[in-house]
């Protein structure tokens, strides 16, 4: 995910606090020294930096952790939740009945987030979305438009050649108004100039928009802040959309600078395909930024042919330490479905299952294949061994491995993989903060996650 090397300073910060049983002063000046450091090289600005190392300092001397808590895990919470404290709290979207004005400057992202926008409302809610080019000034902004939103059902309207954007925004509604999502592209220019400036009011007039979405490339740091602050004051920005969070090591700066304005961050894109678009919500961002992982989010990665509820009834059970077999089967079922495991796993705690979070590049493609091999294994398991894989001994083994036609070590390794992901769900079942943390990220205050 985006913003890859503030983690591994943020953890590398951490890290330095392993095994120590007793905190110290200059431990703790140690800690802030780095964690500063670590978010001055992702942008952060000079003054968020400082105030938030230094809540964190003086929390790390004042709050005893909890009995049972490492230090180092204590400090990866103080940090979680001063991050998030630092970006604020997110903005409910409402799904339906929308009109959405995107804005922002020249190149930053508008026509590809105006795609992604119409795809994700499309394949979130089911609704009937349609998208306006009113960009009359870049040649081929219809056709780009259209382009990337190539067979996915979203009606897009546009006039190339006419030259006056309110028009093609008035036509526009005449022709797709009747969609539960419409949703405006506009033309960008190098800066906020007079012309911009009376041609988006006067679209926002026509328009009449529900929200005006401001698109903001992370690249531009902590700029991001001022062209936010001038937007809002011009057509009033209601959501913030930083894009290119993938190309950048340095997105704090945007992302903390957009946040501190009146209009708070939304989605984030991370990546040029149609589908690298995230809701934004800091609890989940920084959870997965610092390795925590995201499970509600793992939830919603979910196409709509997996049965929501039965993902649900899995995080329980992968949270409750009842992990049989076929858990694990369905657990890898959902993987094969939610398709890469790279996007898989950066939602999963780095932790879990030994650590897998970790995993390069070359190990993450290995396990795609041991997916499929494992599937066709556990296809050869009776029920019974699968709810209780400790019957698995060695004529078992044998039998499993004739049946599926691979060698005995691939069933051990098999039971192997299981048992590793038995113990992390086991070790993480006794932390109680992170138990707090997985109940607060699935919104479950009430459920009982069987972790008592
Ligand atoms: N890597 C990456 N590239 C992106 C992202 N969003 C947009 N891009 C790329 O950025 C370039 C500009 O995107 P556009 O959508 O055309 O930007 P725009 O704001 O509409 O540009 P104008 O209409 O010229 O003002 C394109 O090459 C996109 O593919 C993102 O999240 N990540
Ligand atoms: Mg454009």
């Amino acid at each position: 995910m985006a913003l890859d090397g503030l983690k591994h300073r943020i953890m590398g910060s951490v890290g330095a606090l392993r095994g120590k049983r007793k905190i110290d002063e200059e431990s703790v000046k140690e800690l802030g020294r780095s964690l500063r450091k670590a978010l001055l090289e992702a942008d952060f600005n000079v003054r968020h930096s400082k105030e938030l190392t230094e809540r964190i300092e003086r929390r790390m001397l004042e709050e005893e952790p909890r009995p049972g808590i490492k230090l180092d895990t204590h400090a990866m919470n103080l940090i979680y939740a001063e991050l998030v404290r630092l970006l604020g709290p997110a903005r409910e979207i409402m799904p339906h009945n929308q009109t959405i004005l995107m804005v922002g400057l020249y190149g930053q992202g508008k026509t590809t987030t105006t795609a992604k926008l119409a795809d994700w409302w499309r394949r979130r809610h089911g609704l009937k979305v349609a998208v306006i080019e009113a960009d009359a000034h870049r040649p081929g902004a219809y056709e780009q438009l259209q382009q990337l939103l190539e067979g996915t059902n979203v009606d897009v309207y546009g006039e190339p050649g006419e030259s006056d954007a309110t028009k093609i925004v008035r036509n526009g509604i005449r022709n797709v108004g009747t969609a539960d999502v419409l949703i405006i592209d506009t033309a960008g220019r190098d800066g906020l100039d007079d012309e911009l400036r009376s041609e988006l009011v006067r679209i926002a007039e026509v328009a009449n928009a529900t929200e005006c979405f401001l698109v903001i490339d992370a690249q531009v740091g902590q700029a991001a802040g001022p062209v936010a602050q001038s937007f809002h004051e011009l057509v009033g920005v209601t959501g913030t959309i930083v894009t290119k969070l993938d190309g950048t090591a340095r997105g704090g700066g945007a992302l903390s600078a957009v946040a501190t304005t009146g209009a708070p961050i939304v989605f984030v894109g991370e990546g040029e395909r149609i589908q690298d678009l995230e809701l934004f919500e800091s609890d989940r961002f920084i959870s997965r930024l610092l390795g925590l992982g995201d499970i509600k989010g793992l939830i919603d990665l979910a196409p709509g042919d997996l049965d929501q509820e039965e993902a649900a009834r899995l995080a329980q059970r992968l949270m409750s330490g009842r992990f049989t077999l076929t858990d694990m089967y369905s657990q890898m079922e959902m993987m094969s479905k939610i398709g890469t495991v790279d996007k898989l796993l950066s939602h999963l705690p780095d932790a879990m299952f030994g650590g897998m979070g970790n995993m390069s590049r070359a190990q993450k493609q290995q396990m795609q294949g041991n997916l499929e091999k494992f599937r066709v294994i556990m296809d050869s398991m009776t029920q019974e061994e699968k709810d209780q894989p400790h019957l698995l001994k060695s004529s078992r083994i044998r039998r499993i491995a004739r049946g599926s036609g691979v060698y005995e070590k691939d069933v051990k390794e098999l039971l192997n993989q299981w048992n590793r992901s038995r113990k992390m769900m086991r070790g993480m079942k006794s932390d109680r903060s992170f138990r707090r943390k997985m109940k607060s990220m699935m919104d479950v205050d009430d459920m009982d996650l069987g972790m008592g």
